[in-house]
């Protein structure tokens, strides 16, 4: 049977919004936070529970290589995610397990459409904080496996436009690659909208009479953003992307947001907003695309 992408969702990681939750998994506790966007998660994970699907395919901004794209390319994780900025608010002990097959087959397939590929076979490497923060969030219970994509970090060395690229060939060959599998998947394009952030914390991080967008300009950019996705007009968006990265300083620069779009065939359909919020000034959204239900 052919497999399909039953659902692609924009999935910021703020580490912020694991420590509000208070998960098992996290040594520090918070007595609240970040709500809208909390919020928002468990409305899609509740659309989400009504979907089949057996892999979780995550590209994330905090896994940054240099050369090419990377793939998770073990079986099992299992250790400590402390994040570099934020170490007293995320010590998160994960474990989770990868789905290398399919995993090798988006690298393999990759690699025939010309982008420099490669597998992770390191057992002892530590799993990004991006990429565990957006799959705790849409999956907490950690029961399906995922397939850990890198961002290759393109706009950073050429341009927006060389990143748009490499991202469309890279989810073409994910397309390819699912429905050669037999898998049904859920793609995430881990990332935040706009992206300047203040530089000092509030006392109590989850403060929220400290919590606002850092200026009106980034909060315009992450409106229309979210207005021409809500709307279907995500070729817009795509040509608009170069713009957006650079003013708004968008963690769209990844590449995660355009390989989910295009994974998608740029949607025409309106995505479903789950919730807008800032965190430290940056902002985020959750959203959902379910192309089966169109
Ligand atoms: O990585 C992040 C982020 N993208 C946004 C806000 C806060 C922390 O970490
Ligand atoms: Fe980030």
């Amino acid at each position: 049977m052919s497999g399909s992408i039953v659902a692609g969702v924009l999935a910021p990681h703020p580490p912020h919004l694991v420590y509000a939750d208070n998960p098992p998994q996290n040594e520090p506790t918070a007595e609240c936070g970040w709500e809208t966007l909390r919020w928002g998660y468990e409305r899609l994970r509740k659309d989400l529970e009504g979907l089949d699907y057996d892999t979780i395919v995550v590209l994330s901004p905090h896994w940054q290589t240099y050369v090419g794209t990377h793939f998770l390319g073990v079986p099992h994780f299992k250790s400590l995610s402390v994040d570099p900025v934020f170490p007293n608010l995320f010590r998160y002990h994960y474990e989770l397990d990868v789905d290398v097959a399919l995993a090798n087959a988006i690298c393999d397939e990759g690699r025939r459409s010309g982008l420099v590929t490669k597998m992770m076979e390191n057992p002892d490497f530590r799993v990004d904080y991006g990429t565990i923060v957006s799959c705790h969030l849409t999956r907490p219970e950690w029961d399906k496996p995922i397939v850990g994509i890198s961002s290759c970090r393109s706009a950073a060395y050429y341009s927006v436009e060389v990143m748009q690229e490499q991202a469309r060939t890279l989810a073409l060959a994910t397309q390819r690659a699912v429905e050669a599998s037999g898998r049904k998947v859920v793609l995430l394009a881990s990332n935040s909208l706009s992206h300047r952030h203040f530089t000092t914390e509030a006392a109590v991080p989850e403060d929220m009479s400290k919590e606002h967008i850092m200026n009106h300009g980034q909060y315009l950019w992450d409106m229309r953003a979210i207005d021409l996705l809500r709307n279907g007009k995500t070729k817009q968006f795509i040509d608009e992307m170069p713009e957006f990265t650079s003013q708004a300083i968008s963690e769209t620069d990844a590449g995660a947001l355009t390989w989910l779009l295009h994974s998608l065939n740029l949607p025409t359909y309106g995505a479903e907003l789950y919730g807008y919020g800032t965190v430290i000034g940056t902002g985020n959204a959750v959203m959902g695309w379910f192309p089966e239900a169109t």
